[in-house]
């Protein structure tokens, strides 16, 4: 009874403590900061961050991602350039040795393709990465608030996506680039997604 109680003391203790970004490693590899952005029922896709460090002496690649949340992971990049914002798949990601490179809201992230269940605030659900040197990891990634910029972290961030948002829109030629691109519904759905709060 006392272990059944000092068992059901521990997982209250763990439930109840902050969300802390996981940490996984593989090789000269470590991966930090693993979350993802809740979603609605209506959400098809989910958007998801890593950072990633390369204590070895080579470059590493970052070749594939897969999740059970999800019928595929891709890897995908804003590109802001000429006054247009483009989100540009990428085959792989090269972290340099010794460097780190950070997934970010804006940036580089992992979109969830064909999500198979919503992704609520508190979950956490798996990640596993493929590299070219160091095999396979698997990560826990956290979900955090639909609208967050930031494992837990202040959103500042999104305010100035959003002002960025506006200023392009403000341009006739990205917003006529910006309605093409929302005739793609996961597009769509992962844009509402990024600019919800
Ligand atoms: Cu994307």
């Amino acid at each position: 009874m006392k272990t059944v109680l000092g068992i059901a003391l521990a997982l209250l203790l763990a439930a109840s403590l902050p969300a802390e970004a996981a940490q996984a490693k593989t090789g000269a590899i470590t991966v930090t900061q693993a979350w993802a952005r809740a979603t609605s029922t209506a959400n098809t896709v989910g958007i998801a961050f890593i950072t990633l460090s390369n204590a070895g002496t080579e470059v590493e690649t970052l070749t594939a991602a897969a999740s059970p949340v999800a019928a595929k992971v891709e890897f995908h990049r804003h590109v802001h350039a000429d006054g247009m914002m483009k989100m540009q798949p990428q085959q792989t990601v090269d972290v340099a040795a010794g460097k780190r490179v950070e997934f970010n809201p804006g940036g580089l992230h992992l979109m969830l393709v064909d999500l198979k269940q919503q992704l609520k605030p508190g979950q956490t659900f798996p990640l596993t990465l493929t590299f070219a040197k160091a095999g396979s990891v698997t990560v826990d990634v956290t979900v955090e608030g639909a609208g967050a910029a930031a494992p837990a972290a202040p959103a500042a961030p999104a305010a100035m996506d959003h002002s960025m948002h506006d200023a392009h829109m403000a341009d006739p030629a990205y917003k006529a680039m910006h309605e093409e691109h929302m005739k793609d519904p996961a597009h769509k759905a992962m844009h509402d997604q990024m600019h919800a709060n």
